[in-house]
């Protein structure tokens, strides 16, 4: 089956470039993600992966779970590196996908600066984030992916701070300021959707950035075998929205019918445990209205939810104003 005919699941080449035998946790989802967009691309990529928990339990010498062509340097260069691959093989007169994989550490701060270099020259690579929202391999601490109130060893819970304060960054909007041909965000519980995208992003020329939500076990306290259901509340309660810019055209590729109540994604995992009743409120407030910039009026938010986010959200237009 050609790549342009992979529709569901059952499409999927069989033959894996990231193999058994890695040392990732139970229920990781970054290994997940990239097994999958490994079997999604085929054989003809080279990767780089700085820094991060995928280096770790991937490629620890003299063993590696990749079969593609596998580089590492340090932890902030992700973009700069992978544009120097290219160039080589440019120079080479090769043809092949190239693709760099980094943590929200490595993306989200330390390598904000050669990811926007990247971007900024539409360097002609697949740059992929695998966002577990936190620095994971070091041991769990904040990164501007982390989510408000969830607790790590650097936004602890304690008298003083009861986890992060500040909201999740969103790189989205940083990415597509930059103007790039193709950039989504993925789930892991929404497979269809990951397969047309990272299918999307390996026939598009130019810089594609591709955007996936991978729960961590030890860092969000969860349970392995719900990785895949917390991914699938994420996008339900609009922690995670699925939307792609496909040559400046913005489309929703998924829409939730109603929207879940945020305390459900949160009871799932040990590292929302301690919030208060106040602080949820300040979350669902923050989701309300990035709920409404990507749903506008379409799907609304329910007046319950409304109640506890900030009252100027509630406006003549809205649907749902005085039931
Ligand atoms: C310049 C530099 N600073 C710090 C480190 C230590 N370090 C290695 S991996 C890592 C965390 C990576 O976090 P993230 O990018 O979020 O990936 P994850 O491990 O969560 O998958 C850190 C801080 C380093 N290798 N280089
Ligand atoms: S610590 Fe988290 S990101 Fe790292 S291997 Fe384990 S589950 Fe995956």
């Amino acid at each position: 089956m050609s790549d342009a005919q992979m529709k569901t699941i059952k499409d999927m080449p069989r033959e894996d470039y990231f193999v058994r035998g890695h040392g990732a946790c139970p229920g990781c989802g970054v290994a997940v993600a990239v097994k999958n967009i490994a079997r999604i691309i085929g054989s003809d990529a080279t990767v780089y992966v700085p820094a991060s928990c995928l280096i770790v339990f991937s490629s620890l010498y003299p063993t590696a779970a990749f079969k593609w062509p596998f580089l590492y340097t340090a932890f902030e260069n992700t973009g700069a590196v992978i544009s120097g691959i290219k160039a080589a093989y440019r120079r080479r007169g090769k043809e092949t996908t190239v693709i760099g994989m980094a943590g929200d550490g490595g993306t989200f701060d330390i390598g904000l600066q050669a990811l926007s270099g990247a971007a900024d020259r539409n360097e002609d690579v697949i740059y992929v984030c695998l966002d577990n929202e936190a620095y994971m391999n070091t041991g769990i601490q904040r990164s501007g992916a982390t989510p408000f109130g969830a607790w790590t060893t650097t936004s602890p819970v304690g008298k003083k701070i009861q986890g992060k304060r500040e909201f999740k960054k969103d790189l989205g909007a940083i990415v597509a300021a930059h103007g790039v041909p193709y950039m989504a965000t993925l789930s892991i519980a929404h497979f269809n959707d990951f397969l047309k995208k990272v299918q999307r992003a390996k026939e598009v020329k130019g810089f594609r950035f591709l955007h996936i939500l991978t729960p961590c076990v030890p860092g969000w306290r969860s349970e392995a075998a719900k990785s895949v259901a917390i991914s699938r509340l994420a996008v339900e309660t609009g922690m995670w929205t699925l939307y792609e810019i496909d040559h400046g055209e913005e489309k929703l590729t998924y829409k939730p019918k109603m929207m879940v109540p945020v305390k459900e994604y949160l009871q799932m995992q040990g590292r929302f445990r301690h919030m208060s009743e106040e602080d949820i409120q300040k979350l669902q407030a923050w989701i309300c209205e990035k709920w409404k910039h990507h749903y506008y009026e379409e799907i609304p938010v329910p007046p319950c939810e409304l109640e506890k986010g900030r009252k100027d959200l509630i406006t003549d237009e809205d649907p749902l104003h005085g039931v």
